[in-house]
């Protein structure tokens, strides 16, 4: 940890100014630091939960702009081996497990809205036919834990270009069978690490990890990850989400 404090106390507000002037605002919130070089920079054990919340702190308050000028959004989150995987994976949500909805896969629809071209809705079998890919990344939850799991499913990229989704507009929203709802800005969402995930650890993805889908952002938050998701839209309008709107930060990633 105390190298992460060092590394941000050494960039002082004075160094940056110039740059400060050249960014916009809404450029700060595109970029940022990634997940994966705040692992690097604190060099510290994310799996230990006292490391993860004085890391999300620090990151909390650390600057968008020195984040935007020392790192690019173009940053690939760290993928891990087999070994590393996190056993039992943890569950969260805003409710306790048991209430985790329970999704009929069989006459489940996927919704497409918004500026998409081609909206007709998908069934999970359908999705399953197109090209899956799997990856072991670390999710970070705000709330000061984090784990290493694998997840595989429909590159979204792939998805997005396939159903004709506008990739000029802003932003990425999801709605969720339990009433959650969160948004990506349209480089995260097309990031070639994001996945439409259906299946974790190489099986159907449980109930509790979000059946039968879920977003699996590893530049981002675990909050930036919606579980369960009934629809899919694209918009200029800001969309916000669950705890976004409580006040957590939008971007909270790379
Ligand atoms: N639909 C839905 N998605 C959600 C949430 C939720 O409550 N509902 N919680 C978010 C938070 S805060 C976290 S940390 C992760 C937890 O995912 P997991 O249960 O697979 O660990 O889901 C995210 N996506
Ligand atoms: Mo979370």
């Amino acid at each position: 940890m105390r190298k992460l404090f060092k590394a941000m106390r050494s960039v002082t507000l004075d160094d940056i100014k110039p740059e400060l002037k050249k960014i916009e605002r809404r450029n700060f919130l595109r970029q940022g630091l990634s997940l994966g070089a705040l692992t690097m920079l604190s060099g510290c054990d994310l799996s230990d939960s006292k490391s993860v919340q004085s890391v999300l702190d620090a990151m909390s308050h650390w600057n968008d702009g020195v984040q935007a000028a020392i790192f690019s959004k173009t940053t690939l989150a760290p993928t891990y081996p087999a070994s590393a995987i996190t056993k039992p994976f943890p569950f969260n949500a805003f409710y306790a497990e048991s209430r985790a909805p329970k999704i009929d896969g069989a006459t489940y629809r996927l919704k497409l809205s918004g500026k998409i071209k081609d909206k007709r809705p998908w069934s999970v079998e359908e999705l399953r036919k197109l090209p899956q890919e799997s990856q072991i990344t670390r999710h970070i939850c705000v709330e000061g834990w984090s784990a290493i799991g694998q997840w595989g499913g429909v590159p979204f990229h792939l998805f997005l270009d396939l159903v004709g989704a506008d990739k000029t507009a802003k932003y990425v929203g999801f709605k969720c069978a339990d009433g959650y709802y969160t948004s990506l800005d349209m480089p995260t969402a097309r990031h070639p690490q994001t996945i439409l995930a259906l299946d974790y650890a190489g099986e159907q993805l449980p109930v509790k990890y979000g059946y039968p889908m879920k977003l699996r952002v590893p530049t981002k938050l675990g909050f930036k990850n919606p579980k369960h998701i009934t629809e899919v839209f694209v918009t200029n309008d800001y969309p916000g989400g669950y705890w976004e709107d409580e006040g957590y930060n939008w971007f909270s990633g790379s």
